[in-house]
């Protein structure tokens, strides 16, 4: 059976996986899950996985598998988007990490307050902000002077920071001055066949 990838295309979380499988050419079944209508809560649903977030896979074997950076971490492997050289995949890991502890939690839940509760950019959470604005500052200075993020190649650290960086003007930051971020968007983007969504100039 084809691997089958539940998620919500709004996610950048599902986005990764479906930016990694389609890079790789790993086919897949979408599965689209409204987790606004508690489709991540249903019995069915938590065997996939406990925690009852998308996105989740269900690999061809049958096994689930969830966290996205688990998961296009698990997808790479053997491939060019996760580096055979063990200090070079540490370096990976230290950014796949890094992201869902200090750049997701800020830049996506501001995105999820302005674009899903309809909040302005003023009425976000001011520790968020300038959490968010910290990371996408690290990231600022992590790529000056680079092509991609670990080594000479995009890797699934590109990948996994990609998503919700290039969604961050949708949660109110503005990465109009952050130059070396905003040439790396476009990298990525080009290399994954991504249109370029409108943004700040
Ligand atoms: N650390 C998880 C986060 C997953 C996550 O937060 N998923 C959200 C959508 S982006 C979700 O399913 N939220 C529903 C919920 O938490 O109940 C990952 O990277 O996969």
């Amino acid at each position: 059976m084809v691997m089958r990838v539940f998620g919500d295309r709004n996610s950048g979380n599902c986005l990764k996986v479906a930016y990694t499988a389609d890079r790789l050419g790993v086919p897949y079944e979408w599965i689209d899950v409204d987790m606004t209508k508690g489709e991540t809560q249903t019995s069915a649903f938590l065997v996939m996985n406990a925690a009852g977030q998308v996105p989740v896979v269900v690999l061809d074997d049958g096994r689930p598998l969830a966290q996205s950076n688990a998961i296009i971490r698990y997808l790479a492997r053997g491939s060019a988007l996760l580096p055979a050289d063990a200090y070079e995949q540490a370096k990976v890991d230290e950014l796949l990490f890094w992201e869902q502890y200090s750049h997701e939690p800020y830049v996506a839940v501001c995105r999820y307050h302005m674009a899903y509760l309809g909040r302005s950019a003023a009425e976000r959470d001011a520790e968020k902000v300038a959490r968010g604005e910290k990371a996408i500052d690290f990231l600022e200075r992590a790529l000056t002077g680079r092509t991609w993020l670990v080594g000479d190649h995009m890797s699934v650290a590109d990948i996994a920071l990609l998503a919700y960086t290039r969604l961050a003007p949708e949660g109110g930051f503005d990465l109009s001055a952050r130059l070396a971020v905003r040439h790396w968007i476009a990298r990525c983007e080009a290399e994954l066949g991504l249109a370029p969504l409108a943004r700040a100039a």
